[in-house]
């Protein structure tokens, strides 16, 4: 690194934010962390809590600084109060935001009408704040932001990163990527990935969006310094994503929960990766006005793939069950995902390993009593506008 830059981590106190935060302090950037702990109120509300324990944010800040000597800047708040973020961007001028703080759980948001409304008002809103913070501080603060691949759907056409050149009755021009996202959740990225847009267009704001596809992973290489560093691991229905629960699933002897055949095909990314990918895009900024999209995965996978690869890993029998699809989605479909503008920059990526998913086997038994058995099936049902929110609240 050249530079030390000044770097606000929003949603720091999350699954990807902690490690990130962590990861760029090692790497000797001046890092701040900022969450409101929304993600520790839906365990509460779900009535799960992550498979590896995690720390208070103050006690985890606290380790780091004892663990490496260095100081993270914490803010306790929610960016959908547009003061509090606009004094936090004016109090820290970073030089770059790395905007993590979103509801990211597609089967939250489709629990009802009113976690859809949340959902979209708590990110669309605490982002929109943020592009008046940033304008209104500096319009050179550049925000790299976390979107997801999931914005673009399956189109039956490779997948650029972020932009298309169009050529309709005879005339060329360069368009947003059209979308045709999977759930309320995806649909506020594509609306937050539109208000950025326009916000670099008129205010001259410099922008990445990572469409990210799903993560796997639960080690880094600062959060291993210290048991109190560790970052949460999700196995439930709601926030477990595919490999994760399909890991904690072969340990503790139950069937991995392929939705439907299988056959729907997804970007994946290490979490090592994704830290690795912040610092990338925090050092290599946007230009000024620029909306610059990559797209943060480093290989695809069907989810028939992703079991049968978790299941070969393990050393004892695992159990595939087909369950009818919770959601509405192509389980038979074309993808091809463009994702060579971070190698350029020079990222490395580390590619699914047995050596990766045996050290997830470990986590899991190290942990396997503190998992709640009912939270592991699918009760969130796309088609129905109402649901329970919780296998754990349908047993009760
Ligand atoms: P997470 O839920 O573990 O972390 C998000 C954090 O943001 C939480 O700690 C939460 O309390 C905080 N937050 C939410 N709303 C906030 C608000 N209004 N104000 C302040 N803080 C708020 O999620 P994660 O898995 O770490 O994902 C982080 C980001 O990466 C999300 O934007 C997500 O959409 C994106 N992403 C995640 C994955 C994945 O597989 N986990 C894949 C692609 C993209
Ligand atoms: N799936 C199963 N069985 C399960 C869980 C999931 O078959 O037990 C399937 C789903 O039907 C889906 C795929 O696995 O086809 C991925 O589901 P997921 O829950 O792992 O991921 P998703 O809902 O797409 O969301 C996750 C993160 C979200 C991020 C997204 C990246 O929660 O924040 O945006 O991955 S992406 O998928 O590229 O949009």
């Amino acid at each position: 690194m050249d530079e030390v830059m000044r770097i606000l981590v929003l949603g720091a106190d999350g699954y990807l934010g902690w490690p990130t935060a962590l990861y760029l302090s090692d790497h000797g950037h001046e890092v701040a962390v900022l969450d409101n702990f929304a993600r520790r109120g839906y365990d509460t509300e779900l009535g799960v809590r992550s498979l590896v324990p995690i720390e208070s944010f103050a006690d985890r800040v606290e380790a780091w600084r004892q663990v490496s000597g260095k100081r993270l800047t914490s803010y306790v708040g929610d960016l959908t109060d547009p003061e509090f973020t606009k004094a936090t961007i004016a109090g820290f001028r970073p030089d770059a935001v790395v905007h993590f703080a979103e509801q990211r759980a597609a089967p939250y948001s489709m629990i009802d009408q009113a976690h859809a409304v949340y959902t979209q008002t708590n990110n669309v809103v605490g982002t929109l704040n943020l592009l008046y913070a940033i304008a209104e501080t500096d319009p050179a603060i550049h925000l790299v932001k976390l979107g997801t691949m999931g914005e673009y759907g399956t189109p039956n056409i490779d997948i650029e990163e972020g932009w298309l050149e169009i050529t309709h009755n005879g005339r060329t021009d360069r368009m947003l990527y059209p979308k045709r996202p999977g759930s309320f959740y995806h649909l506020s990225k594509v609306h937050d990935s539109h208000n950025i847009e326009f916000a670099c267009r008129i205010w001259g704001l410099r922008a990445t969006d990572l469409n990210q596809g799903v993560v796997y992973g639960q080690q880094t290489p600062q959060t291993v310094l210290d048991p109190r560093l560790a970052t949460r691991f999700d196995y439930d229905a709601v926030f477990g994503t595919v490999l994760n629960r399909f890991v904690i699933q072969a340990v503790l002897g139950h069937p991995l929960t392929v939705y439907g055949t299988g056959g729907q095909t997804r970007g994946l990314i290490d979490i090592r990766d994704t830290a690795e990918c912040i610092r990338i895009a925090c050092e290599n900024p946007a230009a000024a006005g620029e909306f610059r999209v990559f797209n943060q995965m480093t290989q695809s996978l069907s989810v028939e793939q992703i079991a049968k690869t978790v299941a070969a890993a393990y050393p004892g029998d695992v159990q595939v069950e087909y369950l009818d699809n919770p959601r509405v989605e192509s389980e038979n479909h074309y993808y091809n995902a463009v994702h060579t503008s971070l190698e350029k920059l020079g990222l490395q990526p580390h590619l699914l390993s047995d050596t990766l998913i045996e050290s997830l086997f470990d986590v899991v038994e190290q942990n396997r009593d503190r998992i709640e058995l009912d939270a592991m099936r699918p009760v969130v049902h796309w088609r129905r506008q109402s649901n329970p929110s919780s296998a754990v609240a349908v047993a009760q």
